[in-house]
């Protein structure tokens, strides 16, 4: 019995042995290296301002013993670094370096000296600012309603740099925000809520991933204008009430506030637009209609406007019909010519006939004078007046005739008159 046992015993230590000592010298035999995973660094686009912290994840079946960073920075290389753990985590901070090429990889060994390494990294160290000009708006310029902005931008090593927008009103004194755009050389502009002034800047700041930035302003101040000119028609004549009785010299004159006028436009009677250069002259009786507007520097068209004149130089047509010269008149009637056709008599009362007209401004009034003193006024045809008062011998009848320009047309017969 006690042999058997000693013989079981036996057994079960060849079992033992059998199933655990593989085991054991399975775990003496890590030749896997660490693993190095998570590579990375920051500031990912580093400057020659910054440090750089160069970090990975490292992890081992038999535990990591040590993990280094080997790097070269312009082909200079440096000794191995330690880099220090956090759990998985290695790190190590180097630097900040000039602009240039740093070249790196990481190597890990582990608790029963398996080493392994990365594959190379490279960063360039950007220590150079962008390059960045305002071409337009850059000094002297007209601006209104919406202008593309553009400026010159380039950089050693970012091709895209963010670009922020700036305008001053006053020359420089205070900057405010229009937008902020990645790259791009150029900016839809809308100048309709900006004040018109004379004093505009515009500054293009660039910066670089890295962080290196630059700006630009226009060279001199620019103008935005946004309110149209406002025109003025000056007509210079003789006047009589509403009615011109002369020639009439047309003027305009314009005024702008921001960017000043740039032409005078104008056309008479619906004719022909024209370009106004110097003052002009209406002759022509009747009435005229004149369009006009002004465009100023920066293009805002003002409102057209139209102004009317009326001119009338002339007297009105005044014929007097009765009585007629040469003729002896009884109770009004023409009963036969005198003698030498030269004198007029009139016997008895007559109507004083006048036939008045004028077509352009129309007939104001007619006047009947004997010897000089107004005895009656026709304000609408027919134009007569029945002289029945006494008068005897020579007789001087004046009839005057109005237009509504105030122009006269006179017209005097003298009679022999025999009216009792
Ligand atoms: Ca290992
Ligand atoms: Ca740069
Ligand atoms: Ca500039
Ligand atoms: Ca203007």
């Amino acid at each position: 019995m006690a042999e058997r046992k000693k013989v079981m015993s036996v057994l079960f230590a060849i079992m033992i042995a059998v199933i655990v000592i593989p085991s054991v010298s399975m775990g003496l035999d890590d030749t896997t290296p660490p693993t190095i995973s998570n590579v990375h660094w920051q500031p990912q686009y580093p400057n020659d301002e910054s440090g750089i912290i160069i970090s990975a994840t490292v992890t081992d079946a038999s535990g990591v013993a040590s993990v280094k960073l080997f790097y070269c920075y312009q082909g200079g290389c440096h000794p191995p670094l330690t880099m220090q753990g956090s759990g998985s985590t290695y790190s190590k901070r180097i630097g900040p370096f000039d602009e240039g090429l740093l070249e790196f990889y990481i190597s890990a060994t582990d608790t029963v000296g398996n080493e392994g390494s990365t594959g190379e990294y490279s960063i360039f160290i950007d220590g150079t600012n962008p390059n960045v000009e305002v071409t337009f708006p850059n000094g002297g310029e007209y601006l209104s309603g919406e202008t593309t902005l553009t400026w010159y931008l380039n950089d050693n090593n970012d091709p895209s740099p963010d670009v922020t927008i700036h305008y001053s009103s006053d020359g420089g004194t205070t900057w405010e925000l229009v937008d902020e755009v990645s790259g791009g050389t150029s900016y839809l502009w809308n100048t309709s809520s900006l004040e018109d002034g004379q004093n505009y800047l515009i500054k293009i700041t660039a910066e670089d991933r890295a962080g290196n930035t630059a700006a630009d302003e226009s060279n001199a101040p620019f103008t935005v204008d946004n309110t149209p000119p406002t025109t003025n028609i000056i007509f210079d004549g003789e006047k009589n009430g509403e009615w011109f009785v002369s020639n009439v010299t047309v003027s305009f004159s314009a005024m702008d506030t921001a960017s000043g006028v740039n032409i005078t436009r104008y056309r008479m009677d619906n004719g022909t637009w024209q370009h106004y250069t110097d003052p002009f002259v209406i002759s022509t009786d009747g009435e005229h209609t004149i369009s006009y507007y002004s465009i100023d520097n920066a293009g805002n068209e003002e409102n057209e406007h139209t102004a009317s004149l009326h001119i009338n130089k002339n007297a009105p047509t005044l014929v007097v019909n009765t009585p007629q010269k040469g003729y002896v008149y009884i109770a009004g009637r023409p009963v036969m010519k005198t003698l030498l056709g030269t004198t007029t008599i009139i016997v008895g009362a007559i109507t004083i006939e006048a036939a008045v007209t004028d077509e352009v401004s129309g007939v104001n009034k007619t006047e009947f004078y004997v010897n000089g003193v107004l005895k009656h006024t026709a304000y609408a045809p027919p134009y007569e007046w029945l002289w029945e008062e006494r008068a005897l011998f020579l007789n001087a009848i004046k009839v005057i005739a109005y237009n509504n320009a105030g122009n006269t047309a006179v017209a005097e017969v003298r009679v022999i008159a025999f009216i009792l």
